[in-house]
């Protein structure tokens, strides 16, 4: 069978994932209890240090996708979050099609990629592993500003990257808008999905409460987030003090 997040890539199967940024493993334990369909771990603004996430990919089902937001596009990032277990890498900030190509070599042991061996978890059974990561890892660069919008079409169809998402907080950032992700319907998105369609790719976006992830995989998108662990605890947080305020 294929692994999980290969099958839907190949299906185009949409899915809404949990998103981490807390660093806190037992929070990713009650969020697979409470049915999440994929877990993200943020390497780069989350606060995981490396034990810290060997040990949350380590609660993450093997039927569940665990995708990594690494740190950055160099292949050490790359290599510490595979070498931990993740299934899926998301790696920020791509901004032409060059970086992509050579991140997402970063992502595959030779001869496809230039991906180091080595690793805990890899050498327990290193045959076994590089053939299940042959299979398995799947990788997405991230389009988030405005010069990879205007190479979008390039880095969609850059070798070894399997999908594009956008990162619509920085995108907004670096389109002079603030830190507003409500344009989602904007030109720059349009042009992204379109250059995915195109280079036959699935595209993701980022985004914030369940209600606009749903429209996003309405509009076409493949991978988004239904939560993420800030603003999940913050709205409980507000809504029982309102409640108990409320009396
Ligand atoms: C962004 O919105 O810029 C992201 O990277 C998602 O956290
Ligand atoms: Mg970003």
């Amino acid at each position: 069978a294929d692994p999980t997040l290969r099958k839907w890539l190949s299906e185009r199967r949409p899915f809404g994932a949990f998103w981490f940024s807390l660093g806190s493993t037992a929070l990713i334990e009650t969020a697979v209890a409470a049915g999440a369909e994929a877990i993200v771990i943020d390497l780069q603004h989350g606060l995981f240090e490396r034990k810290g996430m060997e040990a949350a990919i380590g609660v993450v089902p093997g039927n569940i996708p665990c995708i990594v937001r690494v740190e950055d596009h160099s292949a050490a990032a790359i290599g510490r979050a595979l070498d931990a277990g993740a299934e899926g890498i998301l790696i920020p900030l791509i901004e032409t099609a060059e970086q992509a190509a050579l991140a997402a070599s970063a992502c595959h042991y030779p001869p496809a990629g230039h991906r180091s061996g080595g690793g805990v978890r890899p050498l327990l059974d290193f045959e076994r592993y590089r053939d299940a990561a042959g299979r398995a890892v799947t990788v997405g660069v991230m389009i988030e500003t405005a010069r990879g919008v205007e190479n979008a079409r390039e880095i969609a169809k850059a070798g070894l990257v399997d999908f594009v998402f956008i990162g619509t907080g920085d995108l907004a950032l670096s389109l002079g808008r603030g830190f507003d992700r409500s344009s989602l319907e904007d030109e720059a998105c349009a042009a992204i999905l379109a250059a995915c369609t195109e280079a036959g790719k699935p595209c993701g976006s980022f985004t914030v409460s369940p209600d606009s992830a749903a429209a996003l995989i309405g509009r076409g998108y493949w991978m988004t987030v239904v939560a993420n662990d800030i603003t999940a605890t913050r709205s409980a947080f507000d809504l029982s003090l309102r409640t108990f305020a409320e009396g």
